[in-house]
């Protein structure tokens, strides 16, 4: 783990001594109360009667006992806990965990005595936040704690953890480092104004710009493209004439029966939407109505519907019943995907279909897949063409082990602009305290990244995506 530490006037009301329940609400195996602060330590004595007459808690080691209601002498239930002391913890505060029975009114009854005695509901959040704002972790982690939370696929979380790891963090700083010593150059040139021809190299500077900063800024900030498929997923929509098995393809990608399929066009009125996982990919699929003129009023609505979701998705599947020619309207069809990337579904390969020059003539420019909904033929392939339309790539590769999200991702933007003015500046011979203002802003552009910077208002945004005891 990375050590930085803000500015002390980000330290925060640390003096007060937080509590929340940990555990999600509804019955459970267990349930974790969590205590963070100086009064951690002493509620916990107050409330616990350990098992076996114990003076002192030993950090970092489990207690067996019962918490007692203050006011009736009563035990509230039998629990596990742990004290855990400053600073090798969570927050780098004193930490106090209490395992008990996972009955939310339990939970709720142990946290009451808690507050009663002094501590203060935490915010969402809000142990994290202390964990960064004591400079246990920078922001970059904070953020991953959140991803690996909410990560819907085995990749996605494979990104947050690299990022909790402090990957991320450390390109950052090596980035940091270089434009720092940058700045150390340009400021005895500004100190010693008659001899800065001779102290900037500007040739060197510039290449050494090139390669210390602006390559791993380019490369960090096309990582991020990946990033957002692998972690907030992409939609993909189904959209076609009546009758030509969307609902079925919808059903053979989920491997259930979800929606209805019947031999009766315009079966399907309204928008169907199910989230898959395609090759470590979370994508919302969308099955919608067929697209027909002349269609009855029901039917019309459920086409408007699906003329929306199609404006709004990722990507588009546009299918077709292989035992036809089609129609100059389902060629239009394709006009209407604008400039989507669309993918070419030919269905019912399991009956008599037409040649495939047929498909390839009527739509020249799009890739295409041919597949039986009702046998599943094919759609492993569907798979692999929807995730190398989608990445480019045809498997996912580990490789990447940094991929900021869009915060970071407009950050590194704004710190590569710096940089290029730099450089810019650089060549045009432009005096020293220009560049030192642009070499500025680009670190804090970085700084808003790793947290050294970043202002309250963005902060509390980011805090606020936690759930409460994180
Ligand atoms: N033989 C064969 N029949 C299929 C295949 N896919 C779908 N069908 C049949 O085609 C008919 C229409 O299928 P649906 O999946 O309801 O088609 P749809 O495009 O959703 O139709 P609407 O909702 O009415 O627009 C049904 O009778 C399906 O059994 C396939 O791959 N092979
Ligand atoms: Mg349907």
């Amino acid at each position: 783990m990375s050590d930085t530490t803000r500015d002390s006037s980000f330290s925060g009301n640390n003096e007060t001594t937080i509590a929340a329940i940990a555990t999600p609400p509804g019955p459970g195996g267990i349930g974790v109360i969590r205590i963070s602060g100086t009064e951690a330590l002493p509620i916990l004595t107050r409330l616990f009667s350990p098992r076996s007459k114990t003076k002192d808690f030993r950090s970092h080691q489990l207690y067996y006992g019962w918490i007692i209601d203050q006011q009736t002498g009563q035990a509230i239930d039998e629990v596990m806990a742990v004290f855990m002391q400053a600073p090798k913890t969570y927050t780098r505060e004193d930490v106090v965990e209490i395992q008990c029975h996972g009955s939310y009114l339990v939970l709720q009854d142990i946290l009451r005595q808690i507050i009663n005695l002094g501590a203060t509901l935490a915010e969402p959040g809000e142990f994290t936040k202390r964990a960064f704002l004591n400079g246990r972790i920078d922001l970059t982690q904070a953020e991953a704690v959140i991803e690996l939370l909410q990560s819907k696929t085995r990749e996605g979380l494979g990104i947050a953890m690299s990022q909790l790891q402090g990957h991320l963090g450390e390109i950052l700083r090596t980035i940091r480092h270089s434009l720092m010593s940058f700045r150390a150059i340009i400021e005895v040139a500004i100190d010693f104004p008659d001899d800065d021809v001779e102290i900037i190299d500007a040739p060197a500077m510039i290449e050494k710009l090139e390669q210390e900063v602006v390559g791993p800024l380019q490369q960090l900030i096309n990582s991020a493209r990946k990033g957002r498929i692998f972690r907030d997923g992409i939609s993909a929509i189904i959209i076609g004439h009546p009758n030509v098995g969307k609902s079925s393809l919808l059903n053979a990608l989920l491997r259930e029966e979800r929606a209805i399929v019947t031999p009766i066009p315009g079966t399907t009125r309204d928008t169907i939407e199910e989230f898959l996982n395609i090759k470590g990919m979370p994508v919302r699929i969308i099955d919608t109505a067929g697209i027909r003129d002349n269609a009855e009023e029901v039917e019309e609505m459920g086409i408007v519907r699906a003329r929306k979701k199609l404006a709004e998705a990722d990507i588009v599947m546009l299918i077709i019943d292989g035992t036809q020619v089609p129609a100059e309207a389902e060629k239009r069809l394709y006009e209407i995907t604008s400039n989507k990337k669309t993918l070419l579904v030919i269905n019912k390969t399991d009956l008599e279909c037409q040649d495939s020059t047929v498909f390839s003539a009527a739509f020249p420019q799009i890739p295409s897949v041919f597949i039986s909904a009702k046998t599943h033929a094919g759609i492993d392939e569907l798979e692999n063409a929807l995730f190398n339309l989608v990445t480019g790539e045809s498997k996912w590769d580990p490789g990447y082990i940094c991929v900021p999200n869009v915060r970071q991702k407009t950050s590194l933007e704004k710190t590569l602009a710096a940089v290029e003015r730099v450089i810019e500046g650089l060549g045009l011979s432009l005096p020293p305290d220009l560049l030192a203002i642009e070499i500025q802003s680009a670190l804090d552009h970085l700084g808003d990244i790793t947290g050294e910077t970043t202002t309250e208002d963005i902060l509390d945004l980011i805090f606020d995506q936690f759930c409460i005891g994180k």
